[in-house]
């Protein structure tokens, strides 16, 4: 059976080969997608960060803990994004300007895509203009901006702004998430949403565009 221990050491150390074998592994014995998400490869990550605030991992070990979790998680995205139903929407997804951390953006975005939503991912590092281009081009109902970093944080602001300078708020809904950001700070940046994590991402966009 497979162990989800070594899964979520395999992720740790950065054994991507290993990470890889156990992720199959578990879905050919039926082993529910969001269980390895929650139970192994994101407590994985966060004990990374915390090796890393103690000065036990250094950028390397986060690199290798990144490639060996993006290398488990391409086998569960097709799962989570499947849904086969027509689109319920639009969304335009991309992680701010200055900030390369791409692994929530990516799970929030197959997430939508599994929840029907039509999801266009600009990538990370993405600045105002690019997400008011998007807006112009694909006509979205929602734009979601992710930010791990508390220095990037200030760039979901900016591009909301920008979205007002350009003309286009008015036609989009945008919700904020990402691991340093509070409802208290969405509110103020004036996003009309904010989620913790990638399930309830899935609700508020649905309530969003609803609204
Ligand atoms: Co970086 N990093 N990192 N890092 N990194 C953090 C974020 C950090 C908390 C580590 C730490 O010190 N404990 C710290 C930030 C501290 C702070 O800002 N206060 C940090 C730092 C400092 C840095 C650098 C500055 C390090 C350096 O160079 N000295 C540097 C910055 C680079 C840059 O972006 N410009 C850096 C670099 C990197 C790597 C490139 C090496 C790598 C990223 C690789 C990649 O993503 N492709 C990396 C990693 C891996 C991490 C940690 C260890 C893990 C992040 C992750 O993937 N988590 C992270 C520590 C941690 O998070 N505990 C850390 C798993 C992922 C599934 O969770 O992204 O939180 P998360 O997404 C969740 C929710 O937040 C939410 O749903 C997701 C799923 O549940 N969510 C949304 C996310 N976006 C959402 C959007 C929504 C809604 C929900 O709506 C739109």
């Amino acid at each position: 059976m497979a162990d989800l221990n070594k899964l979520h050491d395999a992720i740790l150390y950065g054994d991507q080969k290993t990470a890889v074998a156990i992720t199959e592994e578990a879905l050919a014995e039926k082993i529910d997608p969001q269980k390895l998400i929650h139970e192994a490869m994101i407590p994985a990550m966060n004990e990374a960060g915390k090796k890393f605030e103690c000065e036990e991992f250094f950028v390397p070990e986060l690199l290798l803990a990144a490639r060996a979790m993006k290398g488990a998680l391409k086998l569960i995205q097709p799962l989570l994004a499947a849904s086969g139903a027509e689109p319920i929407g639009t969304v335009v997804i991309g992680t701010v300007k200055g900030d390369l951390h791409d692994i929530g953006k990516n799970l929030v975005a197959s997430m939508l895509e599994g929840a029907g939503f039509r999801v266009v991912d600009l990538g990370a590092d993405v600045p105002a203009d690019r997400f008011i281009e998007a807006v112009e081009k694909e006509k979205p109902n929602l734009v979601c901006m992710s930010a791990l970093l508390t220095v990037t944080m200030p760039a979901m602001k900016t591009t909301i702004e920008a979205l007002n300078q350009a003309g286009v708020r008015g036609k989009v809904k945008v919700m904020v998430g990402g691991a340093p950001v509070t409802p208290e700070y969405a509110a103020e940046i004036g996003a009309d949403g904010y989620a913790d994590n990638a399930s309830t991402a899935v609700a508020k966009a649905r309530e969003l565009i609803a609204a």
